[in-house]
């Protein structure tokens, strides 16, 4: 099968070896090796993205923007198969797209220190910047609603009442917080009910392994573009804020271990305005802060609402892993307010200086 999709990208099966690459919970991810160039294989997971030709056309249009704006920009776009299409289809209506393996690059998985938060979210702040000219509107939402709160907690009430029982209770705690932190909700409401902040080209998916890094730590690009779409600036900031700032990740069951570094805070602060400082609104830096708030509670409840659905969207490797998961970003969100304060000083502060990482 996979031999057959090689051949549909004019490559000869018995030149490469194929592996399992990254830590990805929605697409499969392969990596191609041999012959002297590289290529990362994707199974797109059509369960979440439907309308995979939509990734491809949002894709295009990037990809002859930045061709014609900014030749220089390493834009990671999918390779034409031997037909000149972007998704291969198999027989069982599954689709794979190739990409170049970027020569020299890697990925982390998790944040080593400032530089690696700097060179990340000066990144994808300079992604978001480059295309400041560009309509978003052409864009296609290849997730409708992705990062819409509302609708999130709108899914979350339904999954409540449709739950099983056993699972409400196990629960419980974490529903109550659902509710604790009503107040999120509120203010996302009133953002996005008074237009107050602009649409723009938005990568969301800021995670760290959504960077390829030169072996120097320098950023070299971002990746993983699906869902690239119009969006707003709180996506990537609090992603980011979500997933940069805790030496461990949504997967980790010692709760002791989640932590706020304040350093790598003020790393991505000073990343993300090194080119987005000159365009983000006085709204929009306003709202920084509360980026991570409103990002850390979405996926809080997306989790917690999974869990309440029995599993169906996010990959799971034991009984409860979507409810420790949820808990794990309860923790993660309640140290977060803990921190507010001084990371406004610290924001304050960043702007004042964000030239550098140090
Ligand atoms: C999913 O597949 P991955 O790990 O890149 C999800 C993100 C979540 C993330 C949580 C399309 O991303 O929104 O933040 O899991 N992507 C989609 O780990 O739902
Ligand atoms: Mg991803």
């Amino acid at each position: 099968m996979l031999n057959k999709i090689l051949v549909a990208f004019g490559l000869k099966p018995s030149q490469y070896t194929v592996q399992p690459f990254g830590s990805g919970l929605i697409n499969y991810t392969l990596k191609v090796s041999g012959n002297g160039q590289d290529y990362i294989l994707q199974r797109i997971n059509v369960n979440v993205f439907k309308a995979p030709d939509q990734i491809a056309g949002n894709l295009t249009l990037l990809q002859s923007y930045f061709n014609s704006t900014y030749p220089d920009y390493n834009f990671v776009a999918p390779l034409p198969s031997l037909t000149g299409d972007y998704l291969v289809k198999t027989d069982k209506g599954e689709y794979y797209r190739l990409f170049p393996f970027v020569k020299g690059s890697r990925t982390v998985d998790f944040i080593s220190d400032n530089k690696e938060a700097f060179e990340a979210a000066r990144q994808f702040g300079k992604f978001t910047c480059m295309l400041k000219d560009f309509d978003a509107n052409q864009l296609k939402y290849t997730l409708t609603d992705f990062h819409n709160l509302k609708l999130r907690f709108d899914q979350f009430k339904t999954a409540c009442q449709n739950a099983r029982e056993e699972n409400l209770m196990e629960a419980a705690q974490e529903v109550k917080e659902v509710y604790n932190h009503y107040t999120i909700l509120q203010q996302y409401n009133q953002l996005i009910t008074n237009n107050q902040v602009p649409v723009r080209v938005i990568h969301h998916d800021t995670k760290i392994n959504n960077i390829l890094f030169d072996d120097k730590q320098n950023g070299l690009c971002v990746i993983d573009l699906d869902t690239v779409m119009p969006g707003y600036f709180f996506s990537d900031v609090g992603d980011m804020m979500r997933t940069y700032l805790s030496p461990v990740n949504e997967e980790e069951q010692d709760f002791s271990k989640i932590q706020i570094r304040e350093d790598i805070f003020m790393a991505v602060c000073k990343g993300y305005m090194a080119d987005m400082g000159k365009i983000l609104t006085e709204t929009e830096k306003q709202y920084f802060i509360f980026s991570g708030k409103l990002m850390i509670y979405m996926q809080a409840i997306r989790f917690l609402t999974d869990f309440l659905n029995n599993d169906i969207y996010y990959e799971t490797k034991y009984p409860g892993h979507n409810l420790v998961r949820a808990k794990n970003q309860f923790d993660l969100l309640n140290k977060y307010l803990n921190s507010e304060k001084q990371f406004e000083l610290l924001f304050a502060k960043a702007q004042g200086n964000s030239l550098t990482h140090n």
